[in-house]
């Protein structure tokens, strides 16, 4: 055989008998009989049969050419569906198409039968899924490791404008791409206590007692590289009950333990914590993280020990990515590992350890500082605790030696980095001081934990900070989810792109070319036409393709401020109502968002919205030049359709805020303009694409961090001097937009002129960047009216967008922080 199974030319009559055989064997039906979700079933075995070959072979290669490894450890995989990804990285895409439709099946109904594996809340999430796509698509060596949730990110369903949360089944129907290996079950003990005795050698020696456990089983799931025949793994792990219910030991104590240990297995991997950028300190929560991590970890050493014989050098060919403090227990369970499993000694464990983790600190807001009280933590994980103590007690020597107790600062300097301190364990203090680097994910957020969150870690060890910002995988956000854009730009500058995003600025020639603006312009109305249409049969709102397509979807969060969205539409909608002959180009604002179901305030927003959008678009006066929709079950899914169809990128975040934000580099892949704030890589797209090229508004970083230190912002004088702003405000609290209960909305206008305390009195800016703001969204309505700079313009975001690839963010962790070795497939 010449060539591997993937990489060779896909095999369509082959292919049709698989499905044909799989529709039979699987469900002893025809094609004819079967399925939407059957069908399915039957492509996606016949796509896994490819796959399988592949990832045989890769790992073969990693079994041989024993390549380092990066372990991405993350809560969070946001995978979206994984057919059609799978279809696109085997470049098998338009031949299955093709196949099916000789089958009389339509491809795109097969692919709308996957649930979406909703592993993750939002961008972190969806970041790790774009960075194992890029590993894939390089040639590394990488396993993602995570749990496999029975329940993922909720489904959200809109009920007389209240979102409502219904739990999401995924695995209802199974999941056909995954494989359980039951061979590499972990064991992972919680509570108990430490024992402490002495070997014939006179050291120490901890045994955990009187512990309960659960079994973890991993489940893989294939990671195909684009086109290279490449497969890395994802691996989720399930918890299962011990065996235990031996009848000799079934006394009253055992039995109670048994029952204990067994709802501890059905609780643990039950449902993902449907919190962005929030912290709640749940005990399940760190059970979780204790148990993923420990499952990991301790397969990451196995695996390293089948073929090496010494664990003093696993840094040569392993690092442990954190994303996020979520996994930072592994700091300590590697540690534990290393001492109480093969006998090292703390200083060559500490060694070994601060040569293999790296974090990644995704956030600056207050409220999503992971702290653990030590009641639970050292309850729960009793010998990690007494390691994390002992990591703390000889960071704070450290600290001393540094700060000597003659300058005075050594207590504010313990007070501020300590490990432990105030009763509660710091997972970011921790990570810090464990890790051999720490990245933040876009280059203001970076500049913003050296210089105010993180100073004086910065300052203690300089070497270890550095800055990724973030990138997002052309495959999934412009090949699958925009293929008429796709086959233009290829059709224009080949198909190099699709593997080095930087080849995309070549398309820059084309933004003076009437003709490429018009046919540009006619694909984005071809989007818009088929969002209208998902629109329409998901939402029952009718919308023009013809009017401006401005869209603000991501998590709901006051930060990201969506309520400054609204308010501004409410404006609008009052100055078209005040003046019906002013010229106004028509729009549709269009919002899609999760809300924690226990976040009031941003669950309100979402009712607010879609009140506003029941007066709006019911008010035929205004000739439908405003609409507004909430997508209901904003996902990876349909987040592929609304990019393409986007004429506006709302990243509106107050600055400084947003760590680095993804879904605006995914508008600007696909050709929308952004409307933003100087926050995260808005900075950096900004930079890219010049700014005549975007709308920028609002207050700096610096001037919302000035004011968040002076405490000298009050947003009742702008409620007292503007009456157009009050106009809108007072809408809040008069039954505008809530005639059966004027008081509905009393809490986000208390938000935002809270009286009695005036410090946390509009915390995110929003009436002070709202003139700006609306200004702004004026230079939109211009821009867009001018349609040859419009055109030209979203034509130059595209061919700006080459930096934005997750790609390039992947080799840089690569260079600076993994240093991966490629994996050559032979051929
Ligand atoms: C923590 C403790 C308990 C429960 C939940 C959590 C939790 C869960 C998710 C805390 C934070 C998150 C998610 C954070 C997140 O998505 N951050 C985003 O990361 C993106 C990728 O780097 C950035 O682009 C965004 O700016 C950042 O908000």
């Amino acid at each position: 055989m010449k060539k591997k199974a993937a990489i060779a030319r896909f095999d369509k009559e082959l292919f049709k008998r698989s499905v044909l055989y799989n529709v039979k064997t699987l469900y002893r039906k025809t094609l004819e009989e079967a399925t939407e979700q059957q069908i399915f079933q039957a492509v996606s075995y016949a796509i896994k049969d490819v796959i399988v070959d592949s990832w045989m072979d890769t790992q073969k290669a990693f079994e041989e050419e024993d390549p380092k490894m990066v372990y991405y450890m993350s809560m969070e995989f946001l995978m979206g569906r994984a057919l059609g990804n799978n279809l696109i990285n085997l470049k098998a895409y338009k031949d299955v198409e093709e196949a099916l439709d000789e089958l009389g099946v339509d491809l795109n109904v097969v692919e709308d039968q996957e649930p979406d594996a909703a592993l993750g809340n939002g961008g972190l999430g969806r970041l790790a899924a774009c960075f194992l796509d890029s590993l894939a698509t390089l040639g590394y060596a990488a396993y993602g490791c995570g749990i496999r949730y029975r329940y993922g990110m909720f489904k959200q369903q809109i009920r007389d404008g209240y979102q409502i949360e219904v739990p999401d089944h995924w695995l209802e129907n199974g999941n056909p791409f995954e494989l359980r290996r039951p061979e590499y079950t972990k064991e992972v003990k919680f509570g108990g206590y430490i024992r402490v005795s002495m070997d014939e050698n006179g050291r120490s020696v901890f045994t955990q007692e009187n512990y309960q456990s659960v079994k973890a089983v991993p489940y893989d799931i294939p990671i195909v590289g684009y086109g290279n025949g490449i497969v890395n793994t994802l691996r989720i792990w399930d918890a299962e009950p011990i065996e235990c219910f031996q009848l000799d030991s079934f006394d009253k104590g055992d039995y109670q333990k048994a029952v204990e240990q067994e709802n501890l297995a059905r609780n643990i991997v039950e449902v993902l914590y449907p919190n962005d950028n929030h912290y709640a300190g749940k005990e399940l929560r760190l059970k979780q993280q204790y148990f993923f991590i420990s499952a990991s970890v301790q397969e990451a050493v196995a695996k390293y020990m089948r073929k090496h014989d010494d664990v003093r050098k696993l840094y040569e060919k392993v690092t442990f990515q954190l994303n996020d403090t979520h996994p930072t227990v592994a700091v300590a369970e590697l540690m534990r590992i290393l001492m109480d499993e093969y006998g090292l000694t703390w200083d060559e464990a500490w060694e070994v350890t601060t040569k293999t983790c790296a974090y990644t600190n995704h956030t600056i807001m207050a409220e999503a500082l992971e702290k653990w009280p030590i009641e639970l933590f050292s309850r729960l994980l009793p010998r990690v605790y007494q390691i994390v103590e002992e990591i703390n007690r000889r960071f704070i020597i450290e600290i001393e030696s540094r700060y000597p107790y003659s300058t005075g600062i050594t207590q504010e300097k313990i007070k501020k980095m300590a490990i432990i301190y105030d009763g509660q364990v710091k997972m970011a203090h921790l990570a810090i001081v464990a890790g051999f680097s720490v990245n933040g994910v876009a280059r203001l957020h970076t500049e913003i934990l050296k210089n105010q969150e993180l100073k004086d870690f910065y300052e203690m060890m300089p070497e270890k900070f550095n800055n990724k910002t973030n990138g997002i995988t052309q495959r999934r956000f412009l090949l699958h989810g925009n293929p008429l854009l796709a086959d233009w730009v290829t059709a224009h500058i080949g198909d190099d792109w699709i593997t080095d995003l930087s080849h995309i600025n070549r398309l820059k020639v084309y933004a003076d070319d009437e003709k490429c603006r018009q046919e540009f312009m006619n694909i984005k109305y071809q989007n818009k036409v088929r969002l209208a249409k998902y629109i329409l049969e998901h939402n029952g709102v009718t919308v023009d393709p013809r009017s401006i397509f401005d869209v603000q979807v991501k998590r709901l969060h006051e930060y990201k401020r969506q309520l400054l969205n609204i308010l501004h539409v409410m404006y609008l909608y009052n100055q078209i109502k005040e003046h019906p002959e002013m010229e106004f180009y028509p729009r549709t604002f269009i919002f899609g968002a999760k809300a924690a179901a226990g976040y009031r305030n941003a669950k309100l927003t979402i009712k607010l919205i879609n009140a506003v959008a029941d007066v709006v678009n019911n008010d035929a006066s205004i000739n439908g030049k405003l609409k507004v929709v909430f997508i209901e079950n904003y996902r990876v899914s349909n987040a592929e359709w609304i990019f393409a169809a986007a004429d506006v990128s709302e990243q509106i975040s107050t600055a400084s805020k947003e760590a680095s934000g993804t879904g605006n580099m995914k508008f600007m892949l696909n050709g929308a303009l952004t409307l933003g704030t100087m926050d995260g890589a808005n900075v950096e797209i900004v930079e890219e694409v010049g700014e005549e090229n975007a709308i920028i508004f609002g207050l700096s970083s610096d001037e919302v961090i000035a004011y968040e230190k002076n405490k000298n912002y009050n947003p009742m004088d702008i409620f007292n001097n503007d009456p157009e702003i009050r106009q809108v405000l007072m809408q809040l609290v008069n039954g505008t937009y809530a005639p059966q209960d004027a008081e509905l909305f009393r809490p986000l206008y208390n938000s935002l002129l809270n009286t009695k305390d005036t410090s946390v009195a509009d915390r995110y800016f929003i009436l002070k960047d709202f003139r700006s703001y609306a200004d702004a969204q004026k230079r939109v309505e211009a821009f867009y009216k001018d349609e040859t700079a419009w055109a030209r313009s979203a034509i130059l975001n595209v061919a700006c967008s080459g930096k934005f690839t997750s790609d390039r963010t992947i080799q840089e962790y690569v260079d600076d922080i993994w240093h991966l070795d490629k994996v050559v497939l032979k051929k």
